[in-house]
């Protein structure tokens, strides 16, 4: 054992730096390289390190000493072994905005489960606070104290510091974090995502502007009404597809002139059979041969029933299909299960029956969750083509408008054509242009001639 000196390294031009801080006291156990005491000049601060290893025997400067190059520091019974990088400060930290340490990585939401939009909201995900978005002034802390807090994912400049002059400490930091997990407090991060979440604007956790903030009440009378949970959670689970899924949108018609035909003659059939409608007592609209006709193109392109689940794509060999269904409390999404295996009077049923649930408010979890792939029709409504947002985690949604009479060139003349707008919306991670655009074909050639849907 021997006595060792331990003295101040070489810290640059800086002279008269003052002790701010002290880490270490009389019978510590120091390390090599330990940091023992912090200095601050009106530039920088920096933690000066222990070039020995051994017991602190005695500590020679306490806070508010000025130290200067050569000073002794403290004195150590040690080993003796010293490294030549330990002679100079471990950390030097601009007090201006200039230095930046490590980024944090930045949370990227995970895709949700498969949860049809009406029942699982995913928890928004909070965007990573990252401790090196310099503020226009560094809050008052060691550079151990800074990584401590770092490391902890804790924003400095929002904790209040009760050291001398108020320089924040590992105490402080360990405080700030206790009462951000009980909840007793909130950083400014999570207080802002949470304030535009709630609006149903988060869009801080990308980066853009603050949603306008408008006292609308300044510019005529208003009513404020809560919206309904559902249209809550919905809208959550809407927004994150449109934000996370590379939408594209094909748009296509459907010449369904014979099989409208067909459908308006089979439940005419029904109808004066004396029963109310179709062969099963429902009344069969075009939804249900749609449902049909995507179960077809789908067995025809698989990746459009798939999901994306990590660096694997999953191809179901099931066919469930969801369909949107309007309701008074917002938009939910009953799903009809093996399609593949039912007739039309019998998926005519289903979705009579699931629909009314749905306006009912009493769809159960099961009844919403599992589709590989969603069907959204507008047909009984109006319009022309719109761009359905992808019901996540599935690939691709086809939106259906109201069928119109058009003249359509056979080569020789124009003839009246019962024309059906599709829209079909695709995830392109997964699917390329060219498949949409066969997919819509052949959809549109099965719907002009179900027979196709036999070979
Ligand atoms: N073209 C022309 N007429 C159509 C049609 C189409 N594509 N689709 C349906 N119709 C007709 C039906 O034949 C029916 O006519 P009749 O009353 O003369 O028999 C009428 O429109 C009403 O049909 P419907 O809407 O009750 O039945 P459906 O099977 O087509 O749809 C359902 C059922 C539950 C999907 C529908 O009621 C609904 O809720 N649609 C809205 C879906 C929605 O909101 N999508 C948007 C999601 S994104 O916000």
């Amino acid at each position: 054992m021997s006595v060792i000196e331990i003295r101040v390294p070489d810290i640059g031009d800086f002279k008269d730096v003052a002790v701010i801080e002290v880490m270490v006291k009389a019978g510590d156990n120091i390390r090599l390289e330990q940091s023992l005491i912090t200095v601050e000049s009106d530039k920088a601060a920096m933690e000066i390190p222990s070039s020995h290893a051994g017991v602190l025997k005695e500590l020679k400067v306490k806070v508010g000493d000025k130290v200067n190059i050569g000073d002794l520091l403290a004195i150590l019974e040690g080993t003796g072994v010293a490294t030549a990088a330990a002679t100079a400060p471990a950390a030097t930290v601009a007090v201006a905005p200039a230095a930046a340490a490590a980024p944090a990585p930045a949370a990227v939401p995970a895709p949700g489960p498969a949860a049809a939009p009406a029942i699982a909201a995913a928890a928004p995900a909070l965007p990573a606070h990252n401790p090196t978005a310099l503020p226009a002034q560094l809050p008052h802390a060691s550079p151990s104290v800074r990584k401590f807090a770092r490391e902890l994912g804790v924003p400095l400049n929002e904790v209040k510091g009760n050291g001398p002059k108020g320089r924040i400490t590992e105490a402080d930091v360990q405080a700030f974090t206790r009462s951000v997990m009980s909840g007793a407090a909130q950083t400014q991060a999570a207080a802002t995502q949470n304030k535009s979440a709630a609006a149903g604007n988060d869009g801080a956790g990308l980066g853009l502007l603050p949603w306008p903030n408008v006292d609308f009440a300044k510019f005529g009378p208003i009513e404020r009404k809560d919206r309904p949970r559902i249209k809550k959670i919905s809208a959550a689970n809407l927004h994150r597809n449109w934000v996370m899924i590379p939408h594209v949108t094909n748009h296509d018609d459907a010449d369904i002139t014979d099989l409208e035909a067909f459908r308006v003659a089979t439940n005419l059939e029904s109808a004066k059979s004396g029963k109310a409608a179709g062969d099963a007592g429902v009344k069969v609209t075009m939804l249900a041969f749609l449902i049909k006709a995507c179960v077809a193109a789908l067995k025809k392109f698989p990746e459009f029933n798939s999901s994306i689940d990590g660096e694997q794509l999953v191809l179901k060999q099931y066919f469930h299909i969801g369909f949107a269904a309007d309701t008074p409390n917002g938009l939910m999404v009953p799903v009809i299960r093996d399609a593949d295996r039912k007739g039309i009077f019998q998926i005519s049923q289903e979705m009579g029956d699931l629909a009314k649930k749905a306006r009912d408010g009493k769809l159960s979890p099961a009844e919403m969750s599992g589709a590989g792939f969603t069907i959204s029709s507008l047909g009984g409504i109006g319009g022309r083509y719109f761009t359905p947002i992808i019901n996540a985690p599935e690939v691709a949604i086809l939106g259906v408008c109201k069928s119109t009479m058009e003249p359509v060139w056979d080569g020789k003349a124009f003839q009246p054509r019962l024309m059906l707008p599709l829209s079909l919306s695709w995830d392109h991670r997964v699917i390329d242009g060219a498949s949409a655009a066969r997919f819509n074909v052949y959809l549109g050639q099965i719907l002009g001639d179900f027979r196709r849907v036999l070979l």
